[in-house]
């Protein structure tokens, strides 16, 4: 009898693969007419159960594919920041977004480390919480030593299948620590999640709250996004820009006659003059104007 299932772990030699109404888990062995096809973690997987072995018969058409990790099936990119330690990074931020976007990726914008704010660094985080809410991103603050606002996370990501991603240092692994319900050890990850860390070319999705599913990443301290585009195409991915039609529909928003995105949105507040910097400083581009309005 065919069964579906998901694959929760992919390494150059093998895989698991967890049922997806039972939840049990089986090494996975690819049937020889599929054995050509790749196999990710992520992927939807038909096929039969025989002993201990899924035999796969099927993987279902993806609907994306990360590459690092190798994820098929992502719905959600958890971007995770602090305000403080370490201080946040807008324009890091920013070309982490241009960068999903690109991909085809939804990425959902995370504030670790409520905990150690201030009221008026909480002031801070409510600006940048608005400035990306505004511009059209799920916007969730927590702390993952405190389990603030994790429940909250929960289930906003419920029987999903999602990625965290960030710098290092903001919590990504202390995040996924609380999510498995894996008690934390402040100032480090437990050993069980740092085997699968260091394992580069193999890929774990950590299954939490029934049917949900979450891996974890290294973590960037650097990403441009023309690294990954060409810059006459970043506009696109500055999903707030998009609510324009400027003069030229390939308007780049820099020197262009009726640009509504610079003479418009943003000398009326519409788009926020944190992200036009941070744009006009990808495009390596000056506006004198800029510096009046903001
Ligand atoms: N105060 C505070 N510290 C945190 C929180 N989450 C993580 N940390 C600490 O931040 C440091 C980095 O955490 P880690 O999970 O390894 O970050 P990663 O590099 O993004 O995986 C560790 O010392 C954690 O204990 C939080 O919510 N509040
Ligand atoms: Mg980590
Ligand atoms: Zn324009």
């Amino acid at each position: 009898m065919s069964v579906k299932g998901i694959v929760t772990y992919r390494s150059a030699g093998s895989s698991k693969i967890t049922l997806l109404d039972t939840f049990e888990i089986f090494n996975g062995i690819l049937r020889k007419k599929v054995k050509k096809l790749k196999l990710y973690a992520g992927d939807f997987v038909e096929g039969e159960v025989v002993d201990n072995n899924f035999v796969i018969e099927k993987i279902q058409q993806r609907k994306n594919l990360l590459n690092r990790p190798p994820v098929a099936n992502v719905d959600n990119v958890l971007v995770v920041n602090a305000i403080k330690n370490p201080d946040f990074d807008n324009f890091l931020l920013d070309n982490f977004l241009a960068v999903y976007e690109f991909k085809g990726l939804e990425p959902v914008i995370i504030f670790n480390k409520t905990d150690l704010l201030k009221d008026d660094e909480k002031e801070l985080l409510q600006k940048w919480m608005n400035v990306y809410k505004e511009a059209g991103y799920e916007t969730i603050a927590i702390s993952a030593i405190e389990d603030e606002g994790v429940e909250n996370l929960k289930d906003f990501i419920k029987g999903d299948i999602s990625i965290l991603a960030g710098p290092s240092g903001v919590g990504k692994s202390s995040i996924l620590s609380r999510l498995l319900n894996i008690p934390i050890k402040i100032g480090e990850v437990s050993e069980k999640l740092k085997r699968g860390r260091h394992t580069t070319t193999a890929v774990t999705l950590y299954r939490f709250n029934e049917n949900s599913f979450i891996a974890d990443t290294p973590g960037f301290s650097r990403v441009e996004a023309t690294y990954f585009m060409d810059k006459k195409e970043v506009r696109l991915y500055f999903r707030e820009f998009l609510r324009y039609s400027c003069k030229f529909p390939d308007c780049t928003h820099t020197n262009e006659p009726d640009c509504e995105v610079k003479k418009k949105a943003v000398k009326r507040g519409e788009i926020s003059c944190d992200r036009f910097k941070s744009y006009l400083k990808i495009m390596n581009y000056y506006w004198e104007e800029l510096e009046k309005i903001c």
